[in-house]
């Protein structure tokens, strides 16, 4: 971004202390808000899931989006994703538990978790716009074999703020990953979403435990609050 708001510091009331960051080296990440794990039909209810539990998340993410774009903030959209072969897929993890449909049978949206097809891809809510970075991920971190360090590193990206599903398993590996590569991680506990309520909070509670082990936890309408004064 440009001008005298790149300079600003952004500070936001978090667990387990104010989360400080600047925009111009912080991008917004919203990982595998996909049609596959929020839709009827797809990979996430194939595991026997109740995908109304993921759902509230995308109200409060739509906010954040919008406010992310109007801050210039860096967005970064995750899709959890094979190619059509299965090349890229482990098959511990084709194999793994009793599912009624694996990853790569026909699905109602098309083959599950397949990339380029309309069960794989965004939400419409949620959709990316021009300019936006689209990172396909073959496994539960959006750091394992995808592109993102680098590009993060190429617009001196430092900060993250982590939006998305599930909390404990893509969004926990990611944060974990983001840290131990030395990014600074606010993670929006209404903006994420797991398919198991205990799960969630406990999740939540672990990354701000011990001082922010590898995080920090806000509510979104903390965030939008500071950043408010940062939208033109
Ligand atoms: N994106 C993500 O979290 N992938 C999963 O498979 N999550 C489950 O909770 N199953």
């Amino acid at each position: 971004m440009n001008g005298p708001e790149a300079e600003r510091s952004v500070r936001v009331p978090a667990r387990p202390a104010t989360y400080t960051f600047e925009p111009a080296t912080t991008a917004l990440l919203v990982i595998d808000m996909q049609r596959d794990f929020l839709e009827p039909g797809g990979f996430g209810e194939s595991l026997g899931n109740d995908v109304t539990q993921l759902r509230r998340t995308i109200a409060p993410l739509r906010r954040v989006l919008a406010a992310a774009r109007a801050a210039g903030l860096t967005v970064v959209h995750t899709r959890e994703g094979h190619l059509p072969d299965l090349s890229d897929c482990p098959p511990a993890k084709l194999r793994r538990g009793a599912p009624r449909q694996r990853i790569g049978d026909p699905g109602r949206f098309g083959r599950i978790l397949i990339r380029g097809e309309y069960g794989h891809d965004i939400i419409d809510e949620l959709a990316p716009v021009g300019g936006e970075l689209v990172i396909d991920k073959p496994g539960k971190g959006a750091f394992y074999a995808t592109e993102l360090d680098g590009l993060l590193g190429e617009r001196s990206v430092t900060s993250l703020l982590v939006t998305g599903v599930t909390t404990e398993v893509c969004v926990h590996t990611t944060v974990r990953e983001a840290n131990d590569r030395g990014y600074e991680c606010l993670v929006l506990a209404d903006c994420v979403g797991s398919y198991f309520p205990r799960f969630h909070s406990i999740g939540l509670e672990m990354i701000a435990a011990q001082g922010g082990i590898f995080g920090w936890v806000a509510d979104s309408a903390d965030l939008l609050a500071a950043l408010a004064p940062a939208t033109p």
